[in-house]
């Protein structure tokens, strides 16, 4: 029996510190680890479910091909090989290297993952995408107002007297961050939600705001307006900190209460007493969550949110401060500009075409110059996680070839001509950073993969020798062996002061991580203050110079469109999007989807809780069970993403690829649907 240190590295913002135990190749217990502070309570169910997971029968052990009845055979790794050799070979001979298509996605954290662009670049260049699928809205939103994604370590919110929970359902999503909510609370800090759905995180809130979808920019704008009309700023931080302060209060003389009452669909006394709150309690913390800015107006709304704090003077101290990413870990640079594949020349002269992640299925069909011949997807499933499902199903038909790497038969797996097996996390040593907590950590091998399943790194230079590439070319992967990859990975760390020696003990905060963000009170934005007015946004996305609310494109706040519900597609405390639903101990809990819609709704309809009802817009139509929920906003309904075909397919049937103003994110939410009984 052998102890390892380890962590989980699924795309959450816990990113858990692990203990396991292996006996007789097999983890056989999972544990927590005290050395990461911010998870020392130890991982959740899901990182729990590893023991099922690592041996689940889902599990593909070796290369798959689809034949002709559209079945999976199992063949042999030369022959996988040689026949995606034969194809890209073909495609890149009659149309160039771009047209090949490379797709990752959010599977899994780590260095490592770097092999996948970089083989590519050695194939001579390929199609791939821009923007991402979860937060980049919010985090231009943050670069363009602060300078910088950064944020006090997690336990300093432990010494808020006000923390705002906008958008954020922390108890499922981040539960590790409800431990430090709760101290504040014991000391008798105050904890406000603004959320459409009344969630777990609201169970001890003191003020739950549930505004119209899309709304919070009009909310934030109102807040301010009475910030400033009540006298509740700081105009002392104001004077010293902030750039563009006397245009956003003219901005803000328009956003009344009755008028911003309006627009969100709130009681004004909630306005009031949650204004009169931020005026009078401090420090404040406002923790976002990704919720409000997966909508067309995503990127402003996260801006005019931020606003909150300059203006009452929360920044820069114990307790205070703007939560929602920590780049501090990401010290190795493969976090990108939003800019860096678009437009596509690049500065080393391989030409690298790229489509928007959010369109991706329109954007993939549209693509002439040349068209995409053979594809390859890599952690992500695509086919059930981005938006508008059947555009993307068309998009991966319409290849030539479709090669999906992974550990399931995922919906975007069932696409695919080949499908070949992955690691999981214990089976590769790599190092993996967070985005909110700021610790490096080791995520060990520490068993043999099982059946013939290879790394990624050793199914690029199998593939790269086939392609004829010699040594130096493939000298971006490591050398096979665990030795190989430890030399890799030590050689990274290096330059950072960091070697694997510290990491295998346990989690290393990354040089530069802070205890109080911004501190000293500089900004790294032009203009070295905190930038209400921005010219960078003009110039760079064409929206407004200040904050400004313009509704979500597809919405009620828009005044509806041809169905009247507003469909919210969250993520579920069970399941990271689709990866943990095959595995029985998550069943037992949530066997399956649900449509969650409130009584008036329901009662207005006709339907009853447990019936299976029809939710559809123009682009689709999904059957689901009826929860009735108490907790919903009168006109939003909710379904959580993650699940797929097996379960009656993606709640992305229903939604429509649409950039987010600012970032080349998702408008997810925008998206209005109707509900009948099936
Ligand atoms: N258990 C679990 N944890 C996860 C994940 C997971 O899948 N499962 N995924 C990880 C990833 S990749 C991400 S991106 C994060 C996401 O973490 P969160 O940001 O907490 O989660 P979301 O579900 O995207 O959205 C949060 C809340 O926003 C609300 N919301 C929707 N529209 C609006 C709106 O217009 N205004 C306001 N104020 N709120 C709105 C939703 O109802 C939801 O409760 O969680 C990470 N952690
Ligand atoms: N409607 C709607 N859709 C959403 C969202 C929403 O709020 N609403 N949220 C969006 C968000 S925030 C995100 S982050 C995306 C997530 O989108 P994805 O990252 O595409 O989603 P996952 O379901 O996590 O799929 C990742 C796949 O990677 C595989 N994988 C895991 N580890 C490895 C590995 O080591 N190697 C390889 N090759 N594969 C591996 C997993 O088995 C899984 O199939 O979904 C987005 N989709
Ligand atoms: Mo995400």
């Amino acid at each position: 029996m052998t102890v390892h240190t380890t962590a989980c590295p699924r795309n959450c913002y816990s990113t858990c510190a692990m203990r396991v135990t292996v006996e007789q190749g097999r983890v056989t217990a999972i544990d927590p680890h005290e050395g990461n502070l911010a998870t020392a309570e130890g991982p959740c169910l899901k990182g729990l479910s590893y023991l099922e997971r690592q041996a689940s029968p889902e599990r593909i052990l070796h290369p798959m091909k689809r034949t002709a009845t559209g079945a999976f055979e199992r063949v042999g790794w030369d022959e996988a090989l040689d026949l995606i050799t034969r194809h890209l070979e073909t495609a890149r001979r009659a149309h160039g290297p771009q047209s090949v298509f490379y797709y990752a996605a959010s599977g899994t954290k780590g260095l490592l993952n770097s092999c996948g662009p970089a083989f590519w670049r050695q194939f001579g260049g390929c199609t791939t995408t821009y923007g991402d699928l979860c937060w980049p809205a919010g985090l231009e939103a943050t670069r363009l107002t602060f300078g910088d994604n950064r944020q006090s370590a997690p336990w300093d919110i432990a010494h808020s007297r006000l923390i705002v929970m906008w958008g954020k359902n922390a108890s499922e999503t981040n539960l590790h961050q409800m431990r430090f909510v709760h101290q504040a609370l014991e000391r008798g800090a105050r904890l406000v939600v603004i959320d459409p759905r009344r969630t777990p995180t609201a169970d001890r809130a003191h003020l739950l705001l549930q505004p119209r979808p899309g709304t919070d920019g009009a909310l934030a704008l109102g807040l301010a307006h009475l910030l400033i009309e009540d006298g509740q700023v700081d105009l002392g931080f104001i004077r010293e900190h902030v750039l563009g302060y006397e245009a956003f209060a003219a901005q803000v003389k328009a956003w009344t209460p009755i008028r911003t009452a309006q627009v969100c669909g709130l009681p004004e006394a909630q306005l009031l007493e949650l204004a009169d709150l931020m005026g009078q309690v401090a420090p404040m913390s406002i923790c976002a969550g990704f919720g409000m800015q997966r909508y067309t107006n995503g990127g402003q709304t996260m801006r005019a949110i931020q606003a909150l704090l300059p203006l009452t003077g929360n920044l820069g101290k114990p307790g205070a401060g703007w939560v929602y990413a920590n780049l501090a870990t990401q010290i190795f640079g493969h976090l990108k500009d939003p800019l860096d594949f678009y437009p596509p020349e690049q500065p080393d002269g391989v030409v690298r075409v790229s489509v928007s992640t959010a369109r991706l299925g329109t954007d993939m069909l549209a693509q002439q110059d040349p068209p995409l011949k053979v594809g390859w997807v890599e952690r992500g499933n695509p086919a059930a996680q981005n938006p508008e499902t059947p555009a993307v199903l068309a998009a991966l038909r319409a290849l030539d070839f479709l090669v999906v790497v992974d550990e399931r038969l995922t919906d975007t797996a069932r696409e695919a001509h080949l499908v070949l097996p992955s690691k999981s996390l214990f089976e590769q040593t790599d190092v993996i950073g967070a985005y909110w907590h700021a610790y490096l950590q080791l995520r060990q091998k520490v068993v043999e993969p099982p059946g013939e399943v290879r790394p990624e790194t050793e199914i690029y230079r199998a593939l790269g020798q086939r392609l004829g590439l010699g040594p130096e070319e493939l000298a971006f992967l490591p050398e096979p062996d665990d030795a190989g990859v430890e030399a890799w990975l030590e050689a990274r760390l290096a330059p950072h002061g960091l070697s694997l020696g510290q990491l295998r003990e346990g989690p290393v905060l990354a040089p530069g991580a802070e205890e109080v963000a911004f501190a000293d009170l500089h900004f790294t934005t032009p203009s070295g203050k905190v930038e209400l007015l921005s010219e960078e946004a003009v110039a760079r996305w064409g929206v407004a110079a200040l904050p400004d609310f313009t509704p979500p494109v597809e919405s009620q706040a828009a005044g509806g469109g041809r169905h009247p519900l507003q469909l919210l597609t969250p993520n579920t405390k069970n399941s990271i999007h689709s990866q943990f639903l095959p595995l029985q101990v998550i069943r037992q809990l949530m066997p399956g989807p649900s449509l969650e819609m409130g009584p008036e709704d329901a009662h207005l309809r006709g339907l009853k809780e447990g019936e299976r009802v029809r939710v559809f817009n123009d682009r689709g139509n999904l059957e689901l069970p009826l929860r009735i929920s108490f907790g919903m906003r009168p006109g939003t309904v909710a379904a959580f993403n993650g699940f797929g075909a097996e379960d009656g397919g993606s709640v992305n049937l229903l939604s429509l690829g649409r950039e987010t103003d600012l970032g080349f994110g998702a408008g997810f939410h925008d998206n209005l649907v109707e509900v009948e009984r099936a």
